[in-house]
């Protein structure tokens, strides 16, 4: 984006923006910025003459001035890549010239009609913003700045207009022809084409258009509202998908149900469409009534779909789903303000999927992913709060900060006051801004005011970046236990000095005598304070953050046997597995960091194994929760951990020693409890696919799996092998090859194979055989990711492609940190390559490399030269070049 296209500037003018940038370096886009648009645009008719190579389109708006805004005689169209083959005002040839890529047109009067023609080449479009051909279908990408590849338009969130669209194109090429709301007219053409006419009656903002052509099938089902309104449901496809749409469909269905009974929401269209498309840079999008998917969140059926994957179609259904109010009805005023629509919503579809799937899981499963992506970001060079003060490149700030902290931060506000209170707050949300372009202040004061709460504060969480830590200290007086609490936020790039912000802890005093507390609530506002807490017998011992109230880093030094017994025996299923990833954690940090004993070693050894054993034979558990007690901490969370709070002089992460660590620990249990993991996998083998206990069952198979073929990897190639001749599902199937593949025997190259030829013709699947191999333990993994990369099926256009082998490989911590940087080098060359084709994606690896500040120093050396190497090459795309010199400064 050039300069002049800022949008949040009063009129574009560069020097606004930034002081003098260099042709190399993309300007900087500033929050405070910020002013309306000098006009307004009520409606806006789109005529579409569709082919992949060559579409036509006419767009005609009216305008209005704005009379909330600063009055100004020009109109600023943002465009990317356009060019205009005629621009009319009112009917007559108009005046106009190009800036940069936006076009301006001046306009004399209050009203006008502007119309303007464009071609655009969609099968030429490789970055998939805009209009683009996938599988010889026609879709569209709008979000953030797509609009702006289709037509020239004011392509900002506070921008909205109703939309009238007429698409026309070959019958044979495009039978399905769809837009958002609802189709008013279609018709026959000429020479074989034919035409429809869509009217979306809510105004939106240009980054909710979507059209999409092409030759597609629907699976369909009406949907009963709440006051009896029915809506048609369609999940279209290719032909050759539609046996595996049922769940999304379904998935479709509980999400209105649970909007409806949960938060009130009802949907407000006749139609609502779903769209699978193959070739996409995200996982989905929201667009007014016409969803847009990856298909790898629409298609799943046992054979191809592993739980996990059930699970994620699911949710994202539902995320989008949920964005029809909370981002569509009341959208984002700028794109600063994006966890206003991204944090309520990923909170949304996180609640749902509690209610669906048992809440302590999931809670889990949520925290595991904010710590393995959300705390590294917080602590490195791209750290930013939930709402950013600036940004080059909007694309490089839908993070794990944007969506994940962000439905933390709503959450604990949620906590504070409760969930009725907290209803009351969203609907006064809902009601106040309906069909406005909205501000994260605009939420909060919406929930101060609904559900009565001072949240003066408790704003401090939108505009501080890093993850708080908080200390403990107790002494015991009598029947209490005063307990002081403290906090301190970690400096962060741009952001040296911080403030208190009010944490909320759930919190219970157990004994060890096993008198269990009760659970209570406290609010941490200052630097230190001190609560007083009633004892439940001798013995105290502190169960906090149960639930995970608030996303922060404890820092505590409890007793091992204290964590022992908290694993064991907390009436919290979350905090009984935090207690377990605690011991992990302080056990491998310290065999990483070379601190323990031979005597700690060995006692942290046996408590993590008495824990394991525990686990594996508490009746009362069912194997979902077993499962989550069996997983250890990831490697890139023992990272954090060993890095610490990032203070200068601290220690650094050593990725080599925290993966032997953590492999000699599996090592450890799977030979301490070879006989109870044995006896778990034979047990969940026997449990059939459609048993209710079938999920939890297929989870535990693995990890026993896993933990075995640490300790004794002949015996299991062998099970694995086993499994994956008997699996009748993909759950199975996949586990099995995940184990084979970190192995050295012949049973990897023969599964492996078979699973291709399987799958051939599945690309999702066949997406799961690359990140088999780019992610396993095999110690050639960098030689196998180098042949994969010329593997016929393997291509750079493909996103899913891309991320199944390269993203994969650049999470797999013992490959990618190598300690000869041929890890770095191999992502480093991917990001130079994917760059020119897609930048949204490339720009997405850039952090692997960024986090070198946290590494040992000899890692950290060539991880630096690779970014700086990346630098040099220059001509970067914005994505890119942002992502990697925030990753050299500071
Ligand atoms: N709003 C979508 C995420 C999304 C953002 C940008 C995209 O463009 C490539 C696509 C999707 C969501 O939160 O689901
Ligand atoms: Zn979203």
């Amino acid at each position: 984006m050039d300069i002049a296209t800022n949008p949040t500037t009063p009129d574009g003018n560069p020097e606004l923006a930034d002081a003098a940038p260099t042709p190399h370096e993309p300007p900087v886009i500033r929050r405070e910025d910020y002013r309306p648009f000098a006009w307004l645009v009520p409606s806006t008719r789109l005529d579409f003459r569709l082919a992949l190579d060559a579409t036509r389109v006419t767009a005609t708006l009216t305008v209005e001035r704005n009379p909330a805004a600063d009055a100004s005689p020009e109109l600023r169209l943002n465009g990317d890549s356009l060019t205009a083959q005629s621009v009319m005002v009112d009917g007559a040839p108009a005046e106009w010239r190009m800036e940069g890529p936006d076009l301006v047109v001046t306009l004399p009067g209050d009203r006008h009609v502007v119309e303007v023609v464009t071609t655009i080449d969609p099968s030429a479009n490789t970055q998939l913003m805009g209009l683009y051909a996938s599988n010889g279908m026609l879709c569209t990408q709008c979000e953030s700045e797509g609009f702006r590849r289709i037509t020239f338009f004011p392509d900002r969130p506070d921008v909205l207009s109703t939309y009238a669209v007429r698409m026309e194109g070959e019958r044979d090429a495009f039978p399905i022809l769809l837009c958002n709301g609802n189709r008013v007219a279609e018709g026959e053409g000429e020479n074989g084409t034919h035409w429809a006419e869509w009217h979306d009656p809510w105004p939106k903002p240009s980054y909710l258009f979507a059209l999409v052509a092409g030759d597609l099938v629907a699976n369909s089902k009406p949907f009963t509202t709440a006051t009896g309104r029915v809506v048609e449901c369609n999940v279209w496809v290719r032909k050759e998908d539609l046996a595996r749409t049922d769940h999304a469909l379904e998935s479709l269905h509980r999400s209105m149900a649970w909007d409806e009974e949960v938060f009130g929401r009802e949907y407000d269209l006749d139609l609502y469409n779903i769209v699978a498309v193959s070739d996409f840079n995200m996982g989905a999008m929201e667009n007014k009534g016409l969803n847009v998917f990856n298909t790898k969140y629409v298609l799943a059926d046992p054979d191809t779909a592993t739980d996990a994957d059930f699970d994620a179609v699911e949710g994202v259904i539902a995320h989008e789903y949920f964005h029809n109010w909370s981002g569509n009805r009341v959208t984002c005023r700028d794109w600063f303000q994006l966890a206003l629509k991204e944090g309520f919503t990923v909170l949304r579809d996180q609640l749902f999927s509690q209610d669906m799937r048992g809440e302590a899981v999931k809670r889990i499963e949520d925290v595991r992913i904010l710590r393995a992506a959300q705390f590294p970001e917080d602590a490195g060079p791209l750290a930013h709060p939930i709402r950013p003060d600036s940004y080059r490149e909007i694309s490089n700030f839908y993070t794990a900060t944007v969506y994940n902290k962000g439905a933390e931060v709503i959450r604990m506000m949620r906590s504070m006051v409760g969930e009725a209170r907290f209803r009351a707050g969203c609907d006064l949300y809902f009601d106040r801004h309906d069909g406005e372009a909205a501000t994260c202040e605009d939420f909060v004061k919406a929930i101060e005011d609904g559900a009565e709460i001072d949240l003066t504060r408790f704003r401090r969480w939108y505009a501080q970046a890093g993850t708080p830590r908080v200390t403990m200290r107790q002494a015991v007086e009598g029947d209490t236990l005063r307990l002081t609490l403290g906090q301190s936020v970690p400096v962060t790039p741009g952001q040296p000095d911080k403030l208190p912000m009010p944490i909320p802890l759930k919190i219970a005093v157990h004994s060890r005598s096993g008198a269990l507390g009760a659970e209570r609530l406290v609010v941490l506002e200052d630097e230190e304070q001190t609560f007083d807490l009633s004892i439940a017998g001798p013995d105290p011992v502190v169960s906090v953050n149960r639930g995970f109230t608030a996303p922060v880093v404890i820092e505590r030094d409890l007793q091992r046997e204290d964590l022992v017994f908290l694993a064991a025996h907390d009436d919290d299923p979350f905090a009984r597995s935090e207690a377990l990833q605690e011991l992990a954690v302080g056990h491998l940090v310290g065999a990483a960091s070379g601190a323990l004993s031979a005597d700690d070693r060995q006692a942290g050894e046996a408590a993590i194994i008495g824990a394991f054993r525990s686990s594996l034979a508490d009746n009362a558990l069912d194997d979902a929760m077993r499962g989550e007690l069996l997983v250890l901490p990831s490697e890139t969370y023992l990272f954090e951990a060993m890095a610490g709070s990032g203070a200068a002089g601290e220690r650094k992460a050593d990725p080599g020693a925290i993966h032997a660590a953590r492999e000699g620990l599996k090592a450890a249990i799977g030979t301490a409890l070879a006989r109870e993991l044995a006896a778990l996998h034979a047990r969940a083998c026997a449990v059939a696919l459609d048993h209710p206990e079938g999920r939890g069952a297929r989870k535990v198979k693995t990890i026993a799996l896993g933990l075995v073929a640490a300790a004794d990897p002949a015996k299991a190639a062998q099970l694995a092998a086993a499994q994956y001749d008997a699996a009748d599902n993909m759950t199975d199937r996949q586990g099995a090859l995940m184990v084979l593949c970190g192995l050295d025997t012949p049973h990897r190259e023969t599964r492996l194979a078979v699973f291709y030829e399987r799958y051939r013709d599945n690309a999702l699947v066949i997406d799961k055989w690359f990140t088999l191999q780019a992610l396993s333990l095999h110690p050639d993994v960098i030689a196998h990711v180098r042949k994969l990369a010329e593997h016929p099926d393997f291509t750079l256009k493909n996103p899913n492609r891309v991320r199944s082998l390269h993203m994969a490989f650049a999470g797999n911590p013992k490959a990618f940190h190598k300690a000869d940087g041929e890890g770095y080098r191999m992502v480093a060359d991917v990001i130079l390559a994917l760059d020119p084709i897609n930048p949204q994606t490339a720009a997405r690896f850039v952090p692997a490399l960024g986090r070198w500040r946290r590494i040992e120093p000899g890692r950290a050396a060539l991880m630096k030269a690779e970014l700086e190497r990346i630098l040099a090459a220059g001509n970067l795309s914005r994505d890119t070049f942002e992502q990697v010199s925030r990753s050299l400064e500071g």
